[in-house]
């Protein structure tokens, strides 16, 4: 089984920057995480990072024919990326969606998400915790399989 972790907009950031929102964590620190959590599973994990919209999708598409389900974290572009929903849609893989802060505490822009229709589930506000609790998620929903 294979998981592809996609993190969106300056999630690159991450542990630099606001860390009372967004934790102490760098982005290598997470993937450190994640290969060792999908390890336990008996299960592969890759992990994807664009400030590009198009990049983004582009890494959704090549995903078709190599991995069982994604979790995505799409920063921002949650918001408003019609784009990137009709893609999810497209490739037909199952996604978790991801905030690691609660966006429904936060300001009304970032209340709704358009990727959040088709997801398998939606994680909120749990820290980078939420990106490990996708990652079983996904590893439970699929069987177990390795
Ligand atoms: O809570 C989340 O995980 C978000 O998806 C993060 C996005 C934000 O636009 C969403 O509304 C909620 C990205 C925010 C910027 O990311 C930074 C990360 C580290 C340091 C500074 C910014």
């Amino acid at each position: 089984m294979n998981i592809l972790v996609v993190n969106g907009p300056n999630l690159n950031l991450l542990g630099t920057r606001e860390p009372e929102i967004y934790g102490h964590e760098t982005l290598t620190d997470l993937e450190a995480q994640w290969s060792a959590h999908a390890s336990l599973l008996g299960i592969a994990v890759d992990s994807f990072q664009s400030n590009h919209e198009g990049a983004i999708i582009d890494a959704i598409h090549a995903a078709r024919d190599t991995t069982d389900g994604i979790v995505l974290n799409a920063g921002a572009l949650t918001h408003y990326s019609l784009a990137l929903a009709d893609a999810l849609v497209a490739v037909d893989i199952p996604y978790v969606e991801v905030h690691i802060s609660n966006i429904y505490e936060r300001e009304e822009w970032r209340h709704h998400s358009v990727l959040s229709e088709h997801a398998t589930a939606v994680i909120v506000g749990r820290g980078t915790t939420g990106y490990l609790d996708a990652i079983s998620h996904l590893h439970t929903m699929l069987g177990g399989l390795s």
